[in-house]
């Protein structure tokens, strides 16, 4: 393999990971196609700051002139943030955008690819892709599914959105033999809500019981990545009854489109965004704070090991 040369990472996060230092990778296909402009950049720099504030280094991932970036300036942040027609890649994408020297935003799928590229162990992010509703008929699982079950990274997310066939998510994740793992909690938690109604195999206590099962996995030589649900802070938690409505909602309006394959995702996020105005916003940025705040303190208690 010959990843190198396409790679681009910051003279800090590339220090940082020689010297065996905490870092933690961020996604930028929640900036592009999950927020608006601005709270999108003023979420970039926040998190980033979130990270440093636990002691660890901050590297937001992204293709931008057919190279994968690892750790972006402030200029690269407003791209991803504000660039016009910011294509999504996710990992099929990730060739043929790097060989026509494309710029798009990475989806927890590529970011966890790039980030194993780089040595980088641990990356928060919001909400996880999965095996949509219907995939009985449509097929359309998320390939972060299959980066899961192939790529060391461990993913701290607040579970997934009810867009999303949890359940079946979870039985998918289960197959491809990817620890799910509750902080703090039992449930897998639903993004908005704290609670899916589906529990998870093991709560964990901490971070350090965390950075503990990662370093068992991988000492074992077992492939694939390791999945963090986060609930979301109780005081941001959303009704789920309000939510779900304007979920179904929006699954209405996409099967009416005739919305598929790689747009779906993105149409359901914009419609949800549209349909509760504010509302899911300040849900979206607090747990996605949190995310990074748990993911830092294991990048932390990773290195120490
Ligand atoms: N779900 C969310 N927010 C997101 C995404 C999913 O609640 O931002 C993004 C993530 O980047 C995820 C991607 O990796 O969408 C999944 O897209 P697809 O379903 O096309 O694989
Ligand atoms: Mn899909």
């Amino acid at each position: 393999m010959n990843y190198r040369e396409y790679l681009s990472i910051t003279p800090e996060v590339e220090k940082a990971l020689s010297e065996g230092k905490p870092v933690v990778a961020l996604e930028s296909t929640i900036l592009s196609h999950g927020m608006p402009y601005p709270e999108n950049i003023e979420f970039a720099h926040k998190v980033e700051k979130i990270i440093r504030d636990e002691g660890a280094v901050p590297a937001t991932l992204a293709i931008i002139a057919g190279k994968l970036k690892v750790g972006l300036n402030d200029e690269e942040l407003e791209l991803m943030c504000h660039g016009e027609n910011i294509a999504k890649a996710s990992r099929r994408d990730v060739a043929v955008y790097l060989a026509n020297g494309q710029t798009a935003a990475t989806t927890v799928a590529t970011t966890m690819l790039i980030a194993d590229m780089a040595g980088i162990r641990v990356f928060a992010t919001g909400g996880i892709g999965g095996v949509h509703r219907g995939a009985q008929e449509t097929m359309d699982i998320s390939a972060d599914l299959q980066e899961f079950a192939n790529t060391a990274v461990c993913v701290v997310s607040a579970g997934c959105k009810s867009i999303l066939d949890i359940g079946l998510t979870l039985e998918y994740l289960e197959t491809y033999g990817v620890p799910v793992l509750g902080y703090q909690t039992k449930d897998f938690p639903a993004f908005y809500s704290e609670t899916s109604g589906f529990g998870v195999d093991y709560e964990v206590k901490d971070a350090a019981e965390v950075a503990k099962i990662l370093k068992t996995k991988w000492d074992l030589g077992l492939k694939g990545g390791v999945l963090v649900g986060n609930p979301i802070p109780h005081e941001y938690s959303m009704d789920h009854e309000v939510i779900d409505k304007v979920i179904d909602q929006a699954l209405e309006m996409a099967k009416e489109k005739k919305i598929h394959g790689k747009a779906t995702t993105p149409f359901l996020l914009a419609t949800i965004k549209d349909l509760t105005g504010g509302d899911s916003l300040a849900s979206n940025l607090q747990l996605a704070y949190n995310n990074a705040r748990v993911a830092s303190k294991i990048a932390v208690e990773f290195a120490k090991l």
